[in-house]
């Protein structure tokens, strides 16, 4: 089946387009009343991700409801290390997602095993089947996981920190175990990753949400090898690298063998072409300008669009939409990069 809507695929492909693709990280979720109605009939967030119609059907509502460029499957960075042997929480009202046993030292690694994707995430390719086969080819499918290091973050902390101190001092005081704990979620990733293309994901996108709590040295030591190997692992579909908070690293990131990578709100666009010329670069308008006026939307995106100029381009934001934000907004961002194309004679 031929997609009807491959804009993002044929920018991937690094093809000169009519204009940029668009989609929004965090975009099948909160923002949507359509899917609080969906997540308040069930028993909660993992319902939702564990049951393959539902997850379906969330997926697709950006897409009728957004007109976004693609679909991102819903699901979350946090079943990987459930994979692995770590469950997580998410209690209603209580707060984020919590997980309950965590990694702290050699002996924990005990309860950990390696993933076989069939067997361990069966729920979520099951999910990404059903929805490219609903999606009819309407627009591409995007798969994803969590890079090796944010996936360590939420398995050593056990939830969201600010500094990721608890993180970053076991690479510093026990870097055997650290490596060791990297290796297994990078293994785990590369066979996830590659399941979903089987599965149906026609591109993929890996999350390094925390990337900006480390230095140069450990981002070094403990980050690019595993980025690297995914790259040169997973086959298939191409991929998008967004390393949050690190567009200081982006001329190391240049060097991966990825299609794309994400550009956060912080960097300055002309840097970030400048140090990887070759890859395509997505993002970056900040989420917090989809809480102004529609006119503040529409130039704010302008701005973004002429600061990547033309190709080589996925207009998306710097980071995952705010769940408070009003879907109004959103589709003004969207409306406006699909006019880009028209206010130039192209379609
Ligand atoms: O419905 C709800 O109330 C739960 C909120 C929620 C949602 C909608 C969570 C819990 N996860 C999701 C879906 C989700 N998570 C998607 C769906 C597809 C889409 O983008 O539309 C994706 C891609 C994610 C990825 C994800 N989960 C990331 C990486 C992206 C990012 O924003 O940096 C991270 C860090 C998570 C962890 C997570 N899951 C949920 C929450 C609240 C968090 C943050 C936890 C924390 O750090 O405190």
């Amino acid at each position: 089946m031929s997609l009807q809507n491959d804009l993002l695929l044929r920018a991937l492909a690094g093809e000169q387009t009519e204009r940029p693709p668009v989609w929004l990280m965090r975009q099948a979720g909160r923002i949507l009343p359509e899917y609080r109605a969906i997540r308040s009939r069930l028993s909660g967030f993992k319902e939702l991700v564990k049951t393959p119609e539902l997850a379906c059907e969330v997926t697709i509502q950006p897409v009728d409801l957004l007109g976004v460029d693609a679909a991102i499957l819903f699901s979350d960075i946090l079943v990987v290390p459930e994979a692995m042997g770590l469950p997580y929480e998410l209690i209603e009202k209580v707060g984020p997602p919590r997980f309950p046993e965590t990694i702290g030292s050699a002996s924990d690694m005990k309860r950990l095993h390696a993933v076989d994707p069939e067997e361990h995430l069966g729920y979520v390719l099951e999910a990404m089947k059903m929805t490219r086969s609903a999606l009819d080819g309407r627009v591409p499918l995007i798969g994803f996981a969590g890079a090796p290091w944010t996936i360590f973050c939420y398995m050593v902390e056990g939830g969201g920190s600010k500094e990721w101190s608890r993180a970053r001092r076991m690479l510093r005081s026990e870097p055997a175990l650290a490596e060791d704990l990297l290796d297994r979620i990078t293994e785990a990733t590369i066979a996830y990753l590659n399941a979903q293309v089987e599965a149906g994901a026609q591109a993929l996108q890996l999350f390094d949400s925390w990337a900006g709590a480390l230095d140069a040295d450990l981002f070094e030591r403990y980050t690019m090898p595993r980025l690297k190997r995914i790259c040169d692992e997973v086959k298939g579909a191409p991929l998008i690298v967004f390393a949050k908070g690190a567009g200081w690293q982006m001329d190391r990131l240049a060097t991966l063998s990825c299609q794309g990578l994400g550009v956060d709100w912080h960097m300055p666009v002309s840097e970030a072409r400048m140090r990887a010329p070759h890859h395509v670069l997505q993002g970056n308008l900040d989420p917090s300008v989809l809480y102004g006026t529609e006119a503040e939307v529409r130039a704010a995106t302008q701005r973004m669009l002429s600061d990547f100029g033309r190709g080589m381009h996925v207009a998306n934001l710097g980071h995952g939409v705010y769940p408070d934000i009003n879907p109004d907004r959103v589709r003004a961002f969207i409306d406006e990069v699909k006019q880009n194309a028209h206010s130039e004679g192209v379609n």
